[in-house]
């Protein structure tokens, strides 16, 4: 018997973008859900790509294809490509780093208007959770706007901390909870 997530197999690949501003933590998030470890990091330049089979929750066992870019402002030109037709998009945020809130939501709602991101699923993780300072999600959600993204979009944002990975597994949970989902409306409009 499956489960409403059995229509993605296990062998198959989605393909995940991850951006957000320089900083905000998303090499981090990358290499404690490859390694299951903090691994020190330095600024992207230009992009890491890994292949990651996930180990925990209810998308245990799925491979995600994952591409983290830079996002230092000279290189944010570069994630209309990387975005285009992914299974999902994750958008790191830096919980302490309020006077780039304004910024980080304009970069996202940015993204999120490509033709090709329509209807793309979108986690935010609002990151460095374990920081006196950080931000609660629902302040954070608000000044991102996420009830102000384009219709298509659904979204779901995630407390976390990238170094000893509290939160991820619960966020990529949700992101792909929303990719099966879409996937099944996307179907049963072409069966239409
Ligand atoms: N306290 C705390 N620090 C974090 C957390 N996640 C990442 N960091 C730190 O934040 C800094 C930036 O992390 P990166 O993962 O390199 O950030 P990035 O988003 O990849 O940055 P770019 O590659 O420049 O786009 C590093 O010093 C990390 O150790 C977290 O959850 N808590
Ligand atoms: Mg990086």
């Amino acid at each position: 018997m499956g489960n409403s997530f059995s229509n993605i197999s296990a062998f198959q690949s989605l393909h995940i973008v991850m951006l957000g501003l320089d900083s905000a933590g998303k090499t981090t998030v990358l290499y404690r859900l490859k390694f299951n470890e903090f691994v020190n990091t330095v600024p992207t330049i230009g992009f890491n790509t890994e292949k990651i089979k996930l180990s925990n929750g209810t998308a245990k066992g799925i491979s995600c294809h994952f591409w983290d870019v830079g996002g230092q402002e000279k290189l944010r030109p570069l994630w209309k490509s990387y975005s285009r037709c992914t299974d999902g998009i994750i958008y790191v945020v830096d919980s302490v780093d309020v006077d780039r809130l304004e910024e980080a939501k304009t970069e996202l709602h940015k993204v999120t208007k490509f033709a090709e991101n329509q209807g793309t699923p979108l986690l935010v993780i609002a990151n460095k959770q374990d920081l006196p300072k950080s931000l609660p999600v629902a302040d954070i959600e608000r000044q991102l706007a996420l009830n102000e993204l384009t219709p298509s979009t659904t979204y779901h944002i995630q407390p976390a901390c990238a170094i000893i990975g509290e939160g991820l597994h619960e966020g990529m949970d949700k992101l792909y909870e929303m990719i099966v989902k879409r996937r099944k409306t996307l179907k049963q409009k072409k069966k239409r």
